[in-house]
């Protein structure tokens, strides 16, 4: 029997964005390396993946994050994140729901945690208040200005850059980015997607670039950018999203438009903001860091019937 029902999860939503923290009845994937731990996940329990974040019991918008005991000592958590298609390298504001989860359960106290994830460790910090800083891991920008030609839409030019997530990055949105253009950002970005994969181009390693992140002009002339994100599959961001946001702190400073230590506040497309700020790494990376916040919405047991003809849940 793959499923071990009850799983005991706790839901939040971070500034919009819904997270899923499998607290326990999740698979035993063993004590290795994290990155062993994911492929074995992605290998032997993927049907406990979609079971969980999937419809009839979640949806294409709910991202899970899998807690695990951490390798190091010193590690607060290690967690593997999730959504209706797959697996996340990071999840910015899923670690923001993760510390929140952690400190409701009674698990966390206020102050800084390393949390242990398969493309990094990022600090992050429980704030007084309840907000959540996030030390995201080294970011940077791999190629500038690379244009996608996207049929029945045309061109699209944009950076290529890495936030704990790969992400095509476009300042030339082809409408407006508001909720209720949603539909038409939506094909047009997995249009781009589409067109980047055919087209051969990729991240480091020939690594799929699973993100298009849309920007313009911010509504609320406080904050600095406005942010449009496609996850993998085809839901959206209802966050300004913590590795996108990183993304694109590592492409302005390749740019010199972004100096260490000063706030970009990156708004989202339910107007939402993460506040952001960088650090000069190495080798022209930035490690960046955003702020924000999320709120506890449900606590419950997901129950997996052997006879349940959805246990995997729904795939469109
Ligand atoms: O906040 O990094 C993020 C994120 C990635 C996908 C959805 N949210």
């Amino acid at each position: 029997m793959l499923f071990r029902s009850p799983i005991h999860v706790v839901d939040s939503h971070t500034q919009g964005e819904p997270t899923r923290v499998v607290v326990s009845g999740g698979p035993d994937l063993g004590t290795g390396p994290i990155e062993e731990r994911l492929e074995r996940f992605r290998s032997e329990f993927d049907p406990i993946r979609s079971g969980i974040v999937c419809e009839p019991r979640g949806s294409e918008v709910v991202v899970g994050a899998l807690l695990l005991e951490p390798v190091q000592s010193d590690s607060s958590a290690a967690v593997i994140f999730f959504n209706d298609v797959g697996y996340l390298g990071m999840c910015g504001h899923g670690t923001i729901g993760v510390l929140t989860t952690l400190a409701y359960l009674g698990r966390m106290e206020v102050g800084l945690h390393k949390i242990e994830t398969p493309v990094g460790i990022v600090r992050a910090t429980l704030h007084e208040d309840q907000s959540v800083t996030v030390e995201n891991v080294p970011s940077y920008r791999l190629r500038s200005n690379v244009t996608v030609a996207v049929p029945n839409y045309g061109s699209f030019t944009g950076d290529i850059a890495w936030g704990g997530n790969w992400f095509f990055l476009v300042s030339n949105p082809p409408c407006a980015l508001t909720l209720g253009n949603r539909a038409e950002l939506l094909a047009s970005s997995i249009a781009i997607r589409n067109a980047l994969e055919s087209q051969g181009i990729a991240g480091a390693g020939g690594a799929s670039i699973d993100h298009i992140e849309f920007f313009s002009e911010p509504q609320d002339a406080r904050n600095s950018a406005r942010n449009f994100v496609l996850c993998p599959g085809a839901s959206f961001d209802r966050s300004p999203c913590g590795t996108g946001t990183s993304a694109k702190m590592a492409c302005l400073y390749d740019e010199g438009r972004l100096q260490p230590g000063a706030c970009w506040r990156q708004e989202g497309i339910l107007g939402t903001v993460f506040e952001g700020s960088i650090r000069a790494g190495a080798g022209g990376e930035v490690e960046p860091s955003i702020r924000g916040r999320a709120w506890v919405t449900a606590e419950s047991k997901l129950l997996f019937a052997e006879d349940d003809p959805f246990l995997a849940g729904i795939k469109f």
